[in-house]
């Protein structure tokens, strides 16, 4: 398992001068432990709220099961417990089991051996099968008095039904050292579940601020439990490269050699994407890269100034201004450059979408950014990968079933009529709306970290909505899914990206996931107090909003 990285007080000083101000007023450890305000609801009643509750089967599972019946009793795991896989186990079932001892060897301090039939008491029988309305995703569960048994069709239908099995275990198991004492039972549950949407993503901004591979894995691990199955990771903008690129080196040397505030950025060698997304494979979540274009260029058109209409390189930029750059539509080299990129980056990514940013381009004619934009996507055709791009690329040729991620907020009508346009040229839209979906919004006005343009998103209303309904004029059928994007420009280091993302990617990878017929904000939240003491004994860092009742699980 990946031990946490956690960041000093004294790495959080040396942050930009951006951020200097806030900084001084409190370090992210501080703001994450100050003491909650009395739980507004979710509360055990009054009178009880030092004793601790025992979460049931419904609050501890997150996102919500389509189905959970509970029966009486429990089952204990202990030292001779196994993972059994059956006689003829698929390569893809062995390796969900490896995932799941290697995760439980720690915690429990057993052995939980892999086996190939079995009946020793205690056991996780991991099978593939079930009825074809699981789908590619789906698992059931079923906790007997001697054995759990995990059966899905698929091996990632399989790892989602152990992350239900994991949510089921005492909070210790999330920890990184063995937990004497612990009692492994796990309550007598009948789970049926599958996903409303089939892709529920989370983004990362690793261009304003760079973040280590160990950061970004760490970060992809907290994803796990949510049966979060995307990750777009933005590697390219204005204030910095991340990804070598052989045939355009100075991409990352030197269009990656800052970040925003100036400090020291950083890039990703080939061979460490490649294990990123690996590890990602690992976890069932494929890796969406993205490199925006024609504006956010400014890392790219100051390292090499052919790229510019006037063949002069701009300084690199670190502050945090948009819309300003724009790659040079007239020129040949724009479309080697294009070509070169786009195929360096698509032979590296075994998904089948690769995302071309797209959006604020500012500074682009709209024929020269349906120009650029169009020679993009055929570059990704000619690799065999699919555009993904943020809901302005609708108004280039997009072609069907390229995705559109929507990140307008409530009433934007350019936004909205652009929504409209990616679902009438038979784009598939995947819904982040920035008053919703944003997790660099500030939680409340005051708050050190992120910002407001688009809204002050407490964790109610980040849980307030419905991809369905959210865009008048685009039709269900037309949304594919959900996306929780975390921009950096104000957060230094992932100690900052997970005090925003934890508790609201929650919510995000509950709307995805869930039923509309189960959201409901008051249990929701008591389910998120299930999961402090998890994020705690995991180590990520999250933020205490007052809106939940933290204490009431311990
Ligand atoms: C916008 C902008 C990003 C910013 C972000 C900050 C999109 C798609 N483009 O979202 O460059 O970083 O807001 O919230």
């Amino acid at each position: 398992m990946h031990p946490r990285l956690r960041t000093t007080g004294l790495q959080a000083a040396a942050v930009t001068a951006l951020l200097a101000t806030s900084l001084a007023l409190t370090s992210p450890a501080a703001q994450a432990a100050d003491p909650p305000a009395p739980p507004s609801s979710g509360a055990a009643p009054s009178g009880q709220t030092a004793a601790m509750d025992v979460p049931t089967p419904a609050q501890r599972i997150l996102p919500t099961p389509r189905s959970l019946e509970t029966r009486k009793g429990s089952l204990t795991f202990d030292a001779a417990s196994v993972v059994d896989v059956g006689r003829h186990p698929k390569r893809s079932t062995l390796g969900v089991a490896d995932y799941l001892a290697d995760f439980l060897r720690t915690p429990t301090g057993y052995d939980w051996p892999v086996v190939r039939g079995s009946k020793a008491p205690g056991r996780v029988v991991l099978r593939t099968g079930g009825p074809a309305s699981l789908g590619t995703e789906g698992y059931r569960l079923d906790v007997g008095t001697k054995s759990v048994t995990i059966e899905a069709r698929t091996s990632t239908g399989l790892f989602h039904g152990v992350q239900t099995l994991r949510q089921l275990m005492p909070a210790a198991v999330e920890g990184h050292q063995r937990a004497e004492g612990t009692t492994w039972s796990i309550p007598r549950v009948r789970v049926s579940d599958s996903p409303r949407y089939p892709v529920r993503g989370a983004m990362l901004d690793v261009a304003r601020h760079f973040m280590s591979v160990d950061e970004v894995k760490a970060y992809i691990d907290a994803m796990v439990p949510l049966k979060l199955n995307t990750f777009e990771l933005h590697l390219a903008d204005d204030q910095g490269w991340r990804l070598e690129i052989r045939s355009w080196p100075r991409l990352a040397t030197y269009g990656g050699a800052l970040e925003t505030g100036g400090t020291k950025g950083g890039y990703y060698t080939q061979e460490q994407y490649v294990d990123l997304v690996a590890y990602a494979k690992a976890r069932h979540i494929t890796v969406v890269p993205e490199i925006d274009l024609p504006g956010h260029t400014n890392a790219a058109l100051s390292s090499y100034a052919e790229l510019n209409c006037d063949g002069k390189a701009p300084a690199p930029y670190t502050g945090t201004d948009v819309g300003f750059s724009s790659l040079c539509a007239d020129k040949d080299v724009t479309y080697r450059f294009l070509s070169d990129v786009l195929g360096e980056v698509a032979a590296l990514t075994p998904g089948k979408y690769v995302s071309i940013g797209g959006d604020e381009a500012h500074s682009t004619t709209q024929a020269d950014y349906t120009k650029m934009v169009d020679a993009a996507q055929k570059v990704l055709r000619q690799h065999g990968k699919r555009m993904w791009g943020w809901h302005q690329t609708a108004s280039a040729d997009p072609a069907k079933k390229s995705i559109a991620a929507y990140w307008g907020t409530t009433g934007s009508k350019d936004d909205i009529a652009l929504a409209q346009e990616a679902a009438r040229k038979g784009q598939r839209l995947v819904m982040a709306p920035a008053d919703h979906a944003y997790l660099d919004m500030k939680y409340d006005p005051t708050f050190t970290y992120g910002q407001d343009w688009a809204a002050v998103v407490p964790v109610s209303d980040s849980y307030a909505w419905d991809p369905a309904t959210l865009v008048a004029g685009v039709p269900s059928s037309a949304v594919a899914g959900v996306l929780a994007p975390v921009w950096t420009e104000t957060l230094p280091d992932i100690t900052t990206v997970e005090l925003m993302a934890f508790p609201r990617l929650a919510g995000i990878a509950q709307i995805g996931w869930s039923p509309r017929r189960t959201h409901d904000l008051e249990p929701y939240l008591v389910q998120l107090a299930v999961q402090g003491p998890r994020w705690e004994a995991a180590g990520v860092n999250f933020y205490r909003s007052p809106e939940v009742a933290w204490h009431r699980f311990g």
